[in-house]
């Protein structure tokens, strides 16, 4: 009965295409078409002008609660891009890229963080579901959703969105378990933004890189530079292809970064430096891909600064809509109204004094 090695073959590939300083390695450079490199370069700049209008937007009072997208466009609007209408995409909270890339009107995005649920509203027909606030809660519904996938013998596959936060999660590790052993057709993709609130990564977990974790399932596992276009879609493109090949999941850690705060309820300067927040300003995903595509003349800035204006009036435009639907509804107390089928008692009541509260300050 001696002691014996069992032999476990695991490495971690980190993957690199686009640097910061936006030089390319063209051996590994993807075919991405030019009108699908500009739509995913318009579509994170939206995401980002979005971000900053609303974070005004909420500190007028004017919307509620939101998680900023800021430094994450790469990971999301990438990794979307590199799947198809008909795949299925399970995001967490800090989504607004990806589902901006998936026709989410940026009207809907105002309502809903202005506390409007059906600005949250999933339109019939798509493939996406709805923004999910407990952590990690949504991984186990994408496995599920890739096991159906399965039996109907249905050609999609399932992405689905969370932190490096949410690995330290049950949640994930029983959907990553189960995944596994049934070979669902999934993309679990951590956007490891190096912070869940005030945790820094250093003391979320002990493991070298999140994507070991996935070793530990026997899924294929990867680290990727999440603020690099070209390296997030090619992960996800062969991620995908393994998928559809009946080969089964794959974990992909984007290494990323929260370049502003967890959410408009926080304030970072109480737990993180300024210094790691410029330093990693420097590897920022949008001015890294414009570095490329102008270098591939296929954007100037004339072009940007024009692109610049049209989405600035494409969010004053949300924001009207959003704004002239809040009017119309007139109902500041429609947040007590979609958590139960039927109120409970003491939401009614709660519902009651609040309006009393309102007509006596009126
Ligand atoms: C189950 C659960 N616990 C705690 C929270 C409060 N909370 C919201 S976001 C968050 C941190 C998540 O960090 P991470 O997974 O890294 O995602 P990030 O916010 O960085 O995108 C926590 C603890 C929650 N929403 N759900
Ligand atoms: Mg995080």
């Amino acid at each position: 009965m001696p002691r014996k090695r069992v032999r476990l073959e695991h490495a971690v590939e980190y993957l690199s295409i686009l640097d910061e300083k936006g030089r390319v390695d063209e051996k590994l450079e993807p075919q991405i078409d030019k009108e699908t490199l500009l739509d995913i370069h318009r579509t994170m700049l939206l995401s980002r002008r979005l971000d900053e209008r609303m974070l005004t937007l909420q500190r007028q009072g004017r919307i509620g609660t939101f998680a900023p997208a800021k430094g994450q466009e790469a990971s999301q609007v990438a990794a979307m891009a590199a799947l198809t209408g008909n795949d299925w995409f399970v995001p967490a909270f800090r989504e607004t890229a990806a589902m901006l890339w998936r026709g989410t009107p940026p009207e809907n995005l105002l309502l809903y963080n202005a506390g409007y649920s059906e600005g949250g509203a999933i339109e019939e027909g798509t493939h996406d579901l709805p923004i999910s606030i407990p952590v990690a809660s949504q991984i186990p519904h994408a496995v599920g959703i890739g096991y159906a996938s399965g039996l109907r013998e249905r050609d999609e596959v399932t992405i689905t969105f969370f932190g490096d936060g949410a690995t330290s999660e049950g949640d994930f590790h029983e959907a990553l378990n189960v995944a596994s052993v049934l070979k669902t057709p999934v993309i679990f993709l951590c956007q490891n933004n190096h912070w869940a609130i005030s945790m820094p990564r250093g003391r979320q977990s002990e493991s070298r890189t999140l994507a070991q974790k996935g070793l530990a399932y026997a899924i294929p596992s990867l680290q990727v530079d999440g603020n690099d276009v070209l390296a997030v879609y090619s992960a996800v493109q062969e991620a995908a292809q393994r998928a559809r090949d009946g080969e089964g999941p794959t974990l992909i850690e984007c290494v990323t970064y929260r370049l502003t705060v967890h959410t408009t309820a926080d304030d970072p300067s109480k737990y993180r430096d300024e210094e790691e927040v410029e330093k990693w300003q420097e590897r920022e995903p949008i001015t890294r891909l414009q570095t490329y595509l102008k270098k591939k003349r296929w954007l100037s800035d004339k072009q940007i600064d024009k692109l610049e204006k049209e989405i600035e009036e494409q969010v004053d435009e949300a924001w009207k809509t959003a704004h002239e639907r809040i009017e119309s509804l007139n109902d500041s107390q429609v947040i007590f109204d979609h958590g139960y089928a039927e109120m409970p008692d003491y939401l009614e009541s709660q519902r009651q004094s609040f309006a009393d509260r309102l007509k006596e300050g009126e």
